[in-house]
């Protein structure tokens, strides 16, 4: 690891602890969550909530599930998921990448996922199922429709010779900010309209580029990233300015390197 490395992971632990001391100021009884919601739904007296940072969108999204009863929140022995498009002009139904939900380190009460929605609300209707089993072995389900917004934050490119799909996720910086950023992509498949598993034995490569009009531009530091498991690739980009750049992303599959997709997005001085 290299200095300037060294550098972004400390900037980037001090941006968080401020975060979370801000929020402590801010909301009593949430002291580490900042969450909206999305949507609820009551089933046999138990409302079922889903919140979230922010509105839900193409691209990763964290998934917080909350139930209550009569006001109070209680919490589960287990909450299984499963998110459906119905494509109702195509007649068909598919789902997405996504993984069932665990208790929220930053606050037990509530279970947690991570789901990359790969298509925004309007070419279908979004639901997610739910199955809950409550302390008292009681089964709750019911289904939660949820709006999904385009985004800049997924794309996908197709390996010609196998037809197989790639969904490309960009998962962090969800911000991106002038000086060092950690770089994650997200990388799944559809195996089947139901099931689209985590890539993680591709190569990647990637080129950050600013255009600066009349024909020139710039490039800037970064490091490429690397298959980490679970589909992620980690590596860092450090911008040079402030405005809107590009990143193109390569993959390379079984020594075939598959068209190149571009993600365009505005950087932020800090
Ligand atoms: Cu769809």
């Amino acid at each position: 690891m290299n200095k300037l490395n060294i550098f972004g992971r400390i900037t980037a632990m001090a941006v968080l602890v401020f975060t979370a001391t801000s929020c402590n100021t801010t909301n009593d009884s949430d002291p580490t969550l900042d969450l909206m919601p999305i949507n609820s739904v009551t089933v046999d007296g138990y409302t079922v909530s889903l919140e979230s940072d922010n509105e839900l969108e193409t691209g990763s999204n964290d998934l917080y599930w909350k139930i209550e009863q009569d006001g109070n929140m209680i919490t589960p022995q287990s909450i299984t998921i499963n998110p459906m498009m119905d494509m109702v002009e195509m007649n068909m139904m598919h789902s997405t990448p996504f993984e069932q939900p665990q208790t929220a380190e930053e606050d037990d009460r509530y279970f947690k996922n991570m789901a990359v929605f790969i298509m925004p609300s309007g070419m279908g209707n979004w639901t997610v199922n739910f199955e809950i089993t409550l302390q008292n072995d009681e089964v709750i389900s019911g289904e939660m429709p949820i709006e999904v917004n385009s985004s800049w934050r997924l794309t996908s490119v197709q390996h010609e010779q196998s037809g197989d799909v790639y969904f490309i996720t960009w998962h962090s910086p969800n911000k991106p900010v002038v000086g060092e950023n950690d770089l994650t992509f997200l990388v799944h498949t559809r195996a089947s309209m139901m099931n689209f598993p985590a890539v993680s034995d591709i190569e990647m490569d990637v080129y950050p580029y600013m255009d600066m009009g009349g024909g020139s531009g710039h490039s800037t530091d970064y490091a490429t990233p690397t298959a980490t498991g679970n589909g992620a690739y980690e590596g860092s980009i450090n911008y040079s300015m402030s405005g809107t750049w590009t990143t193109s992303v390569e993959l390379i599959v079984e020594n075939d390197t598959l068209p190149e997709v571009v993600f365009e997005y505005s950087v932020q001085a800090e």
